[in-house]
């Protein structure tokens, strides 16, 4: 049965051993590895020893998707992989007053950043560091709104150890800029409720440039182990969901990598365009004013209220059915647009560079498409957590669970446009080798699938994966033989952000 989530309301975690997050299981010895290699490698950098560390998970999302900036609730699971980041401020009195952001791993290298939070993040010049400097914004600005008095700014010594593939819709960005977020704050000896946490680690990680919505950072950081959570926004509140026994999440990499920051960046923020203008679209046809609806309609979850009166005379408030009746189902140019709007675009969107960039790249939008999927997934998620608390056996649960992920998939492939052909062929063959259920993960293009499979299959799915879908790209050499395990691995739910004094 899901239950009601209290803790949301407790600061993170602050644990002087690794027991209580990698204890259970034999991750502990890997775990120890991990610190102590981070430890000695801080040594070397910096010549000093961090302060402490700051971890937090990257997550898969079971439900729900590309619905959270919709203020649609939305229902993942943290994962094992996360984000470890050690740290130590420098004394007010040290001169240099820099950010220094190591990376274990060779492939990113050393970034420096002045130590000013109101420093703007160089877009045009993506780098690995902008994650940590939007933690850091962040940080200030939401410390100040609180009155914590955390004098002028001083210099930080950052090591980053990532365990999340990049790119692969497993929120390595979230796992990044929340495990920063929080060292920053235990490095200042300042801690604040979990979902406080969650909602301003959501708004800062839009420094840079994507306008996402809270699903990854509130998972990343009130996770529980053992529960999937189903997060709902305004405020941000996690349940915990008890999954049915027998079955387990299986995930996949297409091995397209994503990279959401970059190229990805475009596609996401012209879906989140297109739900705006569906939802001014919407609200006009629901009766609300061309100017109201600009400066109200900022969601399609604000415009479903409307469709209540809408039910009198059409017998269901189904917003589905209003998208059916007002929006048609070719794509709407701009002109078209504007024409009924009485206004421009590009002056609608006029704060928000991000969409301004959208207007640029893009000359016609697909309402009906996107908001039809947007509407059809909340259902769905609020039908997956209903199943799982339902009275059915374990086995019908997971047969329901499967078809609606089923259902998931093709609403994102075919309504959302957000698949590529790599996922689709892998999401294919999970289903045809005994998959209840599989689905993209995440923003998609790119990324991860994830299949729900019985217990009883696990290894030979897996074998079979390999066989057929990554046997030929290891052959390709784009992947190696030996790395297969961290492209796909059953997953069972992680617990949540934590700070060590170890
Ligand atoms: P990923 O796959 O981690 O880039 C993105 C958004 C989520 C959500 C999903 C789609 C960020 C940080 N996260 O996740 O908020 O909208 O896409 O459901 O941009
Ligand atoms: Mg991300």
């Amino acid at each position: 049965m899901a239950q009601i989530f209290k803790h949301e309301e407790l600061p993170i975690p602050i644990h002087d051993s690794l027991d209580p997050v990698y204890g259970d299981s034999s991750q502990l010895e890997e775990a120890q590895l991990r610190f102590h290699t981070l430890k000695s490698k801080f040594q070397q950098v910096f010549g000093h020893a961090p302060q402490l560390f700051a971890r937090s998970p990257g997550r898969v999302n079971l439900i729900g998707e590309h619905i959270d900036y919709e203020g649609y609730s939305v229902l993942p699971m943290a994962i094992r992989q996360d984000t470890i980041v050690a740290i130590r401020r420098h004394d007010e009195g040290e001169a240099e007053k820099v950010l220094r952001i190591a990376n274990v791993n060779d492939k990113y290298q050393i970034c420096t950043y002045p130590a000013d939070p109101n420093q703007e993040i160089d877009l045009k010049n993506h780098k690995w560091g902008h994650y940590f400097i939007c933690g850091y914004k962040g940080f200030y600005e939401y410390a100040k709104s609180k009155g914590e008095n955390i004098g002028a700014p001083v210099g930080l010594d950052v090591l980053v150890d990532g365990t999340v593939p990049a790119g692969s819709g497993l929120s390595s960005s979230a796992a990044l800029v929340c495990a920063s977020t929080i060292a920053i704050m235990a490095a200042f000896d300042v801690n604040f409720p979990k979902k406080e946490v969650a909602q301003l680690t959501c708004d800062c990680e839009r420094h840079i440039g994507t306008q996402s919505g809270g699903m990854d950072q509130a998972i990343s950081v009130m996770a529980k182990t053992g529960f999937a959570e189903l997060i709902d926004f305004n405020p941000i509140r996690a349940t915990d969901v008890q999954l049915p026994d027998g079955g387990t999440f299986v995930v996949a990499h297409s091995l397209a990598e994503s990279q959401k920051a970059v190229t990805a960046a475009i596609n996401y923020n012209n879906r989140v365009v297109e739900c705006r203008l569906a939802s001014i679209l919407l609200g006009i046809n629901l009766g609300m004013k061309p100017q109201e609806a600009i400066s109200k309609a900022k969601t399609l979850s604000d415009v479903e209220g409307l469709c209540i009166s809408f039910a009198s005379t059409r017998g269901s408030s189904d917003p589905a059915l209003a998208v059916k009746e007002y929006l048609k189902e070719e794509p709407y140019t701009t002109t078209e647009i504007e024409k009924i709007l009485g206004e421009s675009l590009p002056s609608i969107f006029a704060t928000s560079p991000s969409s301004l960039n959208v207007l640029n790249a893009a000359n016609h939008f697909k309402l009906y498409q996107r908001a039809s999927h947007v509407y059809s997934e909340a259902k769905r998620v609020h039908a997956f957590k209903d199943t799982v608390s339902s009275n059915l056996s374990d086995e019908d649960k997971l047969k329901n669970l499967g078809d609606l992920m089923n259902g998931s998939h093709y609403s994102c492939s075919v309504l959302y446009e957000c698949s590529c052909p790599e996922l689709e062929e892998l999401v294919n063959i999970c289903r045809e080798n005994g998959a209840l259920g599989a689905r993209l993960t995440g923003a998609g293009w790119g990324g991860c699938a994830v299949a729900l499979v019985k217990d009883s299959i696990v290894p030979e799915f897996i074998l079979n994966l390999k066989e057929r879908f990554y046997q030929s790209r290891i052959d390709r050499g784009v992947i190696n033989n030996n790395d297969l395990g961290l492209y796909v691995f059953a997953s069972k739910p992680s617990s949540g952000a934590a700070i060590f004094k170890l």
